[in-house]
């Protein structure tokens, strides 16, 4: 039997790996759906585990660190976290691309997670990957304008076909694991059924930012021995006073390395 570190490694992606039960789950969606009707939608603030306690709560699942741990090693820092979410007959979708391009860092120990808080379908939009495209290194990227492309500078990796991939469907509870060289999509939400992903970006803690002195993580296991990122505060409360403020500040920072790296990325 294939472990997820020899199966991530020949497909650049592992899914699906159970983190918690449905009920468990459903109460973590619950909590969200909460939040969200006193604060409006959190659909794609990045670092959102500094605002929502359980974003940071299930960023260090065990289950989860220890999958994460045997594919970067001890020392990991949680980079971000971000709520991906289509709603019901909604025409938001993301184009083929691969995460690592537009982050600014200087290398490649990196792994994303997925995490699903209603069932992830082909029907309402799970994600679709190309299984050993991490093997290909960066591959260059457009830059487009599309409104329902969730991506910031909806970002298309051009003449990816559906043939050369797979459906990622995903159970509430469960997460899928990818490489930011891993090509992947997803399409639009066909059915009538909110679908909610939680996406985490965790890096190794020799990493660094290329592109500003600015940029944050939070240790979630091991040592930081270089300390290359401020640090990030979990929220242990959801939405305190200052929370908009500081997701302000925070997806400005990072929008502004992404639009640094769009202009000099042009295929
Ligand atoms: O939520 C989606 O549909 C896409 C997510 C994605 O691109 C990612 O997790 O890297």
């Amino acid at each position: 039997m294939r472990t997820i570190k020899s199966q991530f490694e020949v497909d650049g992606f592992y899914a699906p790996l159970r983190l918690v039960g449905a009920g468990e789950a459903l109460s973590y969606r619950q909590s969200l759906e909460t939040i969200e009707r006193e604060v409006g939608s959190l659909h794609y603030q990045f670092k959102i585990h500094t605002a929502v306690a359980m974003a940071y709560e299930l960023a260090i699942n065990k289950t989860l660190l220890d999958s994460v741990e045997d594919l970067l090693g001890p020392n990991i820092l949680l980079y971000n976290a971000t709520f991906i979410i289509k709603e019901p007959r909604s025409d938001a979708h993301v184009s083929w691309h691969q995460d690592l391009t537009y982050w600014g860092f200087n290398d490649d120990k990196q792994v994303s997670a997925w995490i699903a808080l209603s069932d992830a379908t082909n029907e309402n939009g799970c994600m679709h990957m190309v299984p050993g495209s991490h093997n290909s290194g960066q591959l260059p990227h457009s830059v487009t304008k599309d409104s329902n492309n969730v991506l910031y500078l909806g970002q298309k990796v051009e003449g990816i076909s559906d043939d050369q991939s797979r459906c990622v469907p995903l159970r509430a509870g469960e997460a899928s694991l990818h490489h930011g060289w891993t090509l992947h999509t997803s399409y639009p939400n066909k059915s009538n059924e909110r679908r909610i992903g939680l996406n985490f970006n965790y890096i190794s803690t020799n990493m660094f930012q290329t592109q500003t002195e600015e940029d944050s993580a939070t240790l979630v296991r091991g040592t930081d021995n270089y300390n290359h990122f401020k640090s990030d505060t979990p929220a242990t409360v959801d939405f305190d006073n200052d929370a908009w403020e500081r997701l302000t500040g925070a997806n400005e920072l990072i929008r502004q390395t992404y639009s640094k790296i769009g202009k000099t990325n042009q295929p």
